[in-house]
């Protein structure tokens, strides 16, 4: 049966990797391959609608810096990329729509500022992986646009800090992929991230741990006695913002609320119910130290929250609100107070009436809530919107009440989890959640009525960083997931096909190289055919298709000083004997490592 399944994936593969040779993810609504190619060369000059010049330097950067081509921008002239504004007749499907049209003169992209860029992207995607002058794109015309408005990818920089120039390559990183909403996730128990003009004491006190729990020591737990810190300036933070501005991309903040939120309290302990001092907490887990719900917390969140709006243009502010324990509030006289005085009856009301409150004054202040789906649980306004983490229900209860939804459950979405079940693969927070499943996730559920349907805003990778502390790890994490998950949100469910996208991810997979992005490089599947007692024919294949294998049989670690495997060949193998094979690029990375015994 293994084999059976190993042939057809053969079989699959170069099937369909020649069937596509245009490779671009996310898989746009239609391409029409033309005959000939337009050349690009140094004598290529972009043309533009005023309009769009952040476009225009956009590519044209793009090309300087990894083609050495400069375009000048000048009227009248033979070869030219142009860049127009939709006119109001052409028929708009979507307000991120574009039209890309390539002949053996001109590349024109058509669309609004949005579609435009998005048509930067698909060209950019056809162009060669290596450096240099002059080279050829094929002649097409592709009209496409997104099937959701929120494309989304999160980033815990909390657990740990990420500093700017990352956080910028990791806007960029989404742009390839036209994603375009980044949740920035600022505030935790371990970390306050975000200045705060009038609490400064939030990042003094409250973005320094004093050590990080090593690995998953924690019974007994063990720190590195290494202290820990980071936060973003509100100078850096307006930055970052128009960086994401100019590649269509949507910042939404996150400042968690009431729970989550101990390193504001280790830095204003009146916030908790009990006048005890906290620290900024060094381990990973769900705190029992939550907010206090009494007027004066939350007039101090709303004047957080005035500095988080004035420097995030966009419509939405996440609030958290999730994993609330309740052993805090159940102990406090203030909380029973509340309760008596609002006739609140549960402690999911309790966490209600505080985001009800923060709500209204979002809305107040012309801005829409957003939260985790624990605030569906005691109760939440029509107007607040949900974040489906746990699980799908909570979308599905949301779209059904007319609440909108953003869909990231844990199962799907969640790219802190495991990418392979090996020993051998890098620290993780657990979970298996391969390429293939987060290519199969469909976020709307079949419970949804077309109606209904349109209240899932879209879908969400979750990047959690409990377990990753640097940006080789983040990288390693998101791609090739990311890929895979753009395709979920961007392109139509009908042209969505698993093997086709295995064929057009070889191409991308040479383009993340070509623009620097650590990877994670597909590891081997080994498969032992018998022939007769003791002998095999082994087969070495992997998702990457220009990979080079090596294995070994001795039981040592395979290098690329290793056989090189090229094709299936018949070994002898004694009983517990174990062949072990990696997949080295042409550049050097490595997958892990694989076994398969004999036995
Ligand atoms: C749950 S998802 C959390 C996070 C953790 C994550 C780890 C969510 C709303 N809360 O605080 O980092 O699990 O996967």
């Amino acid at each position: 049966m293994r084999n059976l399944i190993f042939l057809n994936f053969l079989f699959l593969f170069s099937f369909q990797s020649n069937a596509q040779s245009l490779s671009i993810i996310p898989q746009p609504v239609s391409v029409e391959q033309q005959e000939g190619v337009f050349t690009f060369s140094p004598q290529v000059k972009i043309i533009y609608d005023k309009d769009v010049a952040v476009n225009a330097n956009y590519l044209n950067s793009y090309l300087a810096k990894y083609y050495l081509v400069r375009p000048l921008i000048q009227p009248n002239i033979k070869k030219y990329i142009a860049l127009r504004l939709l006119n109001s007749k052409q028929k708009v499907y979507s307000a991120e729509e574009y039209y890309l049209t390539i002949t053996p003169d001109s590349v024109v992209i058509t669309g609004s500022d949005a579609g435009i860029f998005y048509g930067i992207q698909t060209l950019l995607q056809l162009m060669p992986v290596e450096s240099k002058m002059q080279f050829d794109i094929p002649c097409l015309n592709i009209h496409d646009y997104p099937r959701f408005s929120w494309r989304g990818m999160h980033l815990d920089c909390s657990r740990h800090f990420f500093p700017v120039e990352f956080v910028k390559k990791y806007i960029d990183m989404m742009a390839y992929y036209k994603m375009n909403t980044f949740h920035w996730h600022l505030t935790d128990d371990q970390g306050w991230r975000i200045e705060i003009k009038q609490y400064p004491k939030l990042t003094e006190i409250g973005s320094h741990r004093k050590e990080t729990i090593v690995a998953k020591n924690f019974d007994p737990y063990i720190g590195d006695k290494t202290p820990y810190d980071g936060f973003y300036t509100q100078e850096q933070i307006k930055e970052i913002v128009k960086y994401a501005a100019q590649r269509q991309i949507t910042i939404v903040p996150e400042i968690e609320m009431p729970g989550h939120s101990q390193a504001a309290i280790a830095a204003y302990p009146e916030l908790a119910c009990f006048g005890m001092s906290y620290e900024v907490l060094t381990k990973w887990g769900v705190s029992d130290v939550v907010l206090c719900p009494t007027p004066e917390v939350i007039q101090f969140y709303e004047n957080i929250l005035d500095e988080v709006i004035a420097l995030f243009p966009g419509n939405y502010i996440h609030i958290g609100g999730d994993e609330v324990p309740d052993d805090h509030w159940k102990k406090s006289k203030q909380v029973t107070e509340l309760m008596l005085k609002e006739n609140i009856k549960t402690y999911a009301g309790v966490e209600a009436y505080f985001i009800n409150t923060i709500e209204k004054y979002l809305i107040s202040k012309g801005k829409k809530m957003i939260g985790w789906d624990e605030i569906l649980d005691g109760g939440v306004s029509s107007n607040a919107s949900i974040m489906s983490w746990r699980g799908t229900e909570g979308g599905i209860a949301a779209a059904k009440h007319g609440n909108y939804a953003v869909m990231t459950p844990g199962d799907y979405c969640y790219f802190d989890h495991c990418q392979s079940k090996n020993s051998m693969e890098p620290l993780c927070i657990g979970g298996f959640l391969p390429l293939e499943k987060v290519y199969s996730y469909e976020p709307v559920a079949s419970e949804l009525n077309s109606e209904q349907a349109n209240y899932i805003l879209g879908a969400q990778a979750n990047v959690w960083t409990e377990y990753l502390s640097t940006n080789d790890q983040i990288e390693y994490m998101i791609f090739p997931r990311m890929l895979a998950l753009s395709e979920v949100v961007w392109s139509q469910k009908a042209k969505k096909d698993w093997w086709d996208f295995v064929g057009r991810i070889q191409k991308q997979f040479e383009l993340m190289e070509f623009r620097k992005i650590n990877y994670r490089v597909p590891e081997p599947e080994i498969q032992l055919r018998p022939l007769e007692e003791n002998k095999f024919t082994l087969g070495i294949s992997s998702l990457k298709q220009n990979s080079d294998f090596y294995y070994t049989i001795d039981g040592s670690v395979p290098t690329s000083a290793s056989t090189k495997y090229s094709e299936s060949i018949v070994i002898a193998l004694t009983p517990n004997q174990k062949v072990r094979a990696i997949a080295i690029t042409k550049t050097g990375k490595k997958s892990i490592v694989v076994e398969t015994v004999n036995n």
